[in-house]
């Protein structure tokens, strides 16, 4: 079956599931027949990004240089699963704006901090809390939540496969 490329950025605080849901989500589609790639922090910010750290310079030209590559690969007819924090407003709409209309699906991982924060997975909020992680994204640097997010996943409602589902429908939709 033939497929529409497309680049789903998923945005959302550290521990908020975007990277559970986006893998769901490649398992789901590969089932389908369907080709993708997922971008992260653990293919882009070891490699292509890694004079980049976590200052608001450095988050804005980490998420401009992830879009451009996001770019070329729907151009190469991939479907891009693209999960970064991408805290800001600015640069999500940079992305958004690289691509023609509807390629781009943008998904809020709408994780309340509170929840992220006890879940704590690797341990940075106990340590931003204790002051040794200044700058972590909700607690000593800012998130903006979208306003206008294509896709809004409520994790505490919802199961990850079922959030999953509804990614894989929008994606693979008109
Ligand atoms: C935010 C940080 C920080 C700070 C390290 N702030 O949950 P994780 O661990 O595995 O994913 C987070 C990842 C965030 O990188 P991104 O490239 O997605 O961020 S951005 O879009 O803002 O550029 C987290 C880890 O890196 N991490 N220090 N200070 N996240």
């Amino acid at each position: 079956k033939h497929q529409t490329p497309r680049c789903v950025w998923f945005t959302g605080l550290s521990g908020s599931g975007k990277s559970t849901i986006a893998n769901l989500v490649e398992k789901k589609l590969h089932a389908m027949g369907q080709h993708t790639y997922i971008l992260d922090g653990d293919n882009i910010r070891h490699g292509l990004n890694k004079d980049l750290g976590f200052t608001d310079e450095d988050r804005v030209e980490n998420i401009r240089r992830v879009a451009e590559v996001a770019k070329l690969m729907v151009d190469a007819g991939l479907i891009v699963l693209v999960s970064f924090i991408s805290p800001f407003r600015a640069e999500r709409r940079m992305a958004r704006e690289m691509f023609a209309d509807g390629e781009f699906i943008e998904v809020f991982v709408d994780t309340p901090l509170e929840v992220a924060e006890q879940r704590d997975v690797k341990g940075l909020y106990a340590k931003a809390r204790a002051g040794k992680l200044p700058n972590l994204t909700g607690i000593g640097s800012p998130y903006q939540p979208p306003v206008d997010a294509d896709l809004v996943l409520e994790t505490t409602g919802d199961t990850a496969e079922r959030l999953a589902d509804q990614v894989v429908e929008r994606t693979l939709g008109p």
